[in-house]
């Protein structure tokens, strides 16, 4: 075999940047970044550097798993572990129906186009239960009530279809507004731009501007401008925004009026919001508001831009829909330079995209969470509610769980209430690298492949490239151990479980129909055709283009399909008959006028937010020697008045109180965040009893055991999690909290 240098990518996070694998004997001993790619051009962060420790890691699962009944896991075959998950599933099913199942799909799911879509069959085969009321149909759990739902229903309102996804063409824009969101750690989301800071740093080369909207001066902030904000301020000020434009005749009506329905509606609704009555929510002076209005409504390549820090507040649906809102009032959307949308160009995508959001918006209206009626997004509940969704009796109570690529005791509200309710499940299998704090309760944990171990094409990223661009991998090593890839596991049980599932044995028999002509229906078959389908594909030999084979084989480093986006494709997005936007909403009356009805509990006077970092990647990437060199530990971080006024030093370990629960960690006392304000990474407080040592032994604090996971709590629209601006006191602890594994100073 020797050595051998395979072309593949990154897929950890969302810039997809382009890796050399280095395979020696079989073997994956090195990643290096691809400088013969197209877009990454050579670069790659610590992380995905870093990935050849988690393929080779010791503590990662490589073969299924067995809980003990004393404690602990034992090794167990593949086959004897599937008869036993089958027979147990199939019993639950019978007697409660699908409604006692439920599956959580975590993070790295979504970067899996197979895993995605084999979830989506399975989904169909046990029905989602959209007929006879709540609790018919199987559970599916996401981490997009954590991340990104609001996006989704915030697109379903204004286009007609969750999946119009607009992005800011950083490309080409002069002034690149970013709110509640930080690229250069994050290296951007819901937009995949490889080398986003470079990318920026050009904006203001060719004199434009990118200006940071943020409670903290974060690392993008501090090499561009930085506007503090009152955490969970946001729409607010984009109310105010909207207020000055349509006040001081920024908008082009006629424009606007040729664009969406309802900008009469909206000036209405943003009248009340002028920058003086929204400052105190704020923090930001009416003057600097006026002129971003001006700068928003008269440069001609502007966007408006947010994410995490935007959706995970009391209101994330409604910021994001203020935020496109923004964008168009300001003649922003579909120009290039502003907030563009990416096509597949499939023939019939109009089409499909019509019957897609009818389907999809059909689902969400019709499919309510049993515990707190909240709609489903894309066939899913939010993850917030899972536990009730255990304990609460009652048809379509969960008595088996399947965890797949996710670890929600750390990175949903109330982890510790989830734990509970976790031993009280019938069947619990997880899917995973490692034997996380969730897995750690499951009767069976299976080995998953990890990204280098399967063949990969981005599929929800297609459309999120300013820079439209296809690359596909084949697996670059065989799996470790005994791992297996997702779909092949979801295969397997739907093997096991057709006999006494309809919906699967419908499937099972399509199946057969088409193994009749040679065709084996895997996900791979799906994604070839719309890879073949689309911009760019080969139409199955009706044009030169690219299929998967020809991806992998002809164009290792990917290929550009066209250097930018094309404009003037609203009216093909926007699936609502008059392929207008529409802006008004009976939805989003209801939660601005919440808004003056937000309230504080007594006796938690600072605003806690969420804060990335470079070396960490959720929860998942700490068992990294190499990203945790240099005795990294958790770190809260608070601004220097507020230190001084609770006598607090750099360095100190703090309790940090919300009414939900409390944590200690130690703390860095910084000029750089608005006073008031804390700030704390998620994805630590690592105790996965038979997991990843080298993560247990960093210390730090679960920081979801502060957040809420009571029904009230959760954004109506698209059941966010509060996870910003969450109300918290601060005090310096007596105890100092020592790393677990490190020894203390004697
Ligand atoms: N290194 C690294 N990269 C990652 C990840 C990681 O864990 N580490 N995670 C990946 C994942 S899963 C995602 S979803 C993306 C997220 O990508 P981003 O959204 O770009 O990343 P965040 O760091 O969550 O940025 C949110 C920002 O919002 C700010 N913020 C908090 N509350 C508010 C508010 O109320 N208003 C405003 N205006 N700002 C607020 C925070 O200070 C923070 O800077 O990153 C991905 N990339
Ligand atoms: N307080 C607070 N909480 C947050 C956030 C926040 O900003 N603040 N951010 C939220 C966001 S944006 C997100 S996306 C969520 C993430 O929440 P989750 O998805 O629940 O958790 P992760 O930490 O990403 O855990 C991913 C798991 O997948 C495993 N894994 C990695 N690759 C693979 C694979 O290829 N296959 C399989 N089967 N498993 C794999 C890892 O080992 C790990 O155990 O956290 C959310 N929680
Ligand atoms: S930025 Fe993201 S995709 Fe690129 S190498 Fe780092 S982890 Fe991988
Ligand atoms: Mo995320």
């Amino acid at each position: 075999m020797g050595v051998e240098h395979k072309p593949t990518f990154c897929r950890i996070c969302e810039p997809l940047c382009g890796m050399i694998a280095t395979v020696e004997d079989g073997r994956l001993t090195a990643l290096r970044p691809d400088k013969d790619h197209p877009l990454s051009a050579g670069f790659a962060c610590q992380k995905g550097i870093a990935f050849t420790e988690v393929v080779n890691d010791h503590d990662r699962v490589t073969t299924p798993l067995r809980r003990r009944t004393g404690g602990g896991f034992e090794p167990v075959g593949w086959d004897e572990a599937m008869t036993d998950i089958a027979a147990r599933l199939g019993a639950i099913h019978r007697a409660h129906g699908a409604g006692a199942i439920g599956w959580y799909f975590g993070n790295p799911g979504a970067f899996s186009y197979s895993y995605t879509l084999s979830l989506t069959t399975l989904m169909a085969g046990f029905g989602l239960g959209l007929i006879g009321g709540p609790g018919r149909g199987l559970h599916v759990f996401t981490a997009g009530s954590q991340d990104v739902n609001n996006r989704f229903v915030a697109s379903q309102l204004l286009y007609g279809s969750p999946l119009a996804l607009p992005v800011p063409d950083v490309l080409r824009t002069d002034l690149l507004v970013v709110i509640g969101a930080n690229p250069v750690i994050s290296h951007g989301s819901v937009l995949t731009v490889p080398r986003i800071r470079d990318r920026m740093h050009d904006i203001v080369k060719r004199g434009g501007r990118v200006l940071v909207i943020d409670p903290r001066k974060t690392e993008t902030a501090a090499q561009f401008e930085w506007l503090g904000i009152v955490p969970d301020g946001d729409a607010y000020l984009l109310l105010s925004l909207l207020h000055v434009m349509f006040a001081q005749n920024l908008v082009d009506r006629h424009r606007l009026a040729s664009q969406a329905d309802g900008g009469a509606w909206l000036e209405r609704l943003a009248r009340p919001f002028s920058p003086e009555a929204t400052e105190s929510h704020t923090g930001i002076e009416p003057e600097t508001v006026r002129s971003l209005a001006h700068d928003l409504a008269r440069t001609e390549r502007a966007a408006v831009y947010g994410r995490v820090g935007t959706s995970t507040g009391e209101n994330g649906t409604l910021t994001t829909y203020l935020l496109d809102a923004v964008n168009v009032v300001a003649g922003n959307l579909d120009v290039p330079g502003g907030s563009m949308f990416g096509r597949w160009g499939l023939p019939g995508e109009r089409w499909l995209n019509k019957a897609g959001g009818a389907m999809l918006r059909a689902v969400y209206s019709r499919k309510r969470s049993r515990i707190g009626g909240f709609p489903s997004v894309l066939g899913s509940e939010p993850a917030a509610v899972m536990a009730k969704e255990i304990i609460t009796p009652g048809r379509g109570q969960v008595r088996a769980l399947f965890v797949g690529a996710g670890n929600p005791v750390l990175s949903v509200p109330n982890g510790d209430e989830l734990e509970t309710a976790l031993e009280s499940l019938d069947l619990m299998v997880g899917i995973d690298l490692y034997v996380n704090e969730t897995l750690a309760h499951c009767d069976y944990v299976l080995p998953a492949t990890s990204m280098y171990e399967r063949d990969d094409f981005p599929l929800p990223f297609q459309t999120l490239q300013p820079t439209p661009f296809r690359q596909a991998t084949e697996a670059v090593i065989a799996p470790v151990g005994q791992a297996r890839a997702e779909w092949e596991i979801i295969d397997d049980l739907a093997a096991r479980m057709w006999r006494s599932t309809p919906g699967l044995a419908a499937l099972a028999g399509m199946r057969k129909v088409l193994s009749l002509f040679g065709v084996r229906l895997t996900p791979r078959v799906l994604v070839d055709a719309v890879i073949r389908l689309a911009d760019g594909g080969d139409r199955f030999g009706l044009r030169r283009g690219l299929s998967f084979s020809k991806l992998t084989g002809r164009h290792p480093h990917g290929s550009v399909l066209a250097d930018n986006l094309r404009d003037g494709v609203l009216r093909d997005t926007v699936v609502y008959r008059g392929r207008r936007i529409r802006l008004r909403h009976d939805e989003i009356a209801t939660e601005v006028d919440k808004l003056s009805r937000r309230s504080v509990p007594d006796g938690y006077p600072m605003r806690m937010i969420g804060m990335r970092e470079a070396r960490s990647e959720n929860s998942w990437l700490h068992n990294s020697p190499l990203l945790m060199r240099g005795e990294r530990m958790h770190q809260a971080r608070i601004h220097v008045d507020d230190a001084a006024a609770a006598h607090i030093v750099d360095g100190d370990t703090v309790r940090i109180a919300s009414p939900h629960g409390e944590i200690e960690l130690a703390v860095v006392v910084t000029k750089d965040i608005v006073p008031g304000v804390v700030a704390v990474p998620h994805g630590w407080g690592h105790k996965g009893t038979a997991g990843w040592r080298v993560a247990n032994d960093a210390g730090g604090a679960n920081v979801n055991r502060l957040m809420s996971s009571d029904p009230s709590d959760i954004e109506s629209l698209a059941g966010m999690a509060r996870l910003t601006g969450v109300p918290v006191r601060i005090e310096r602890a007596e105890t100092e909290v020592v790393h677990a594994g490190r020894n203390p100073l004697p």
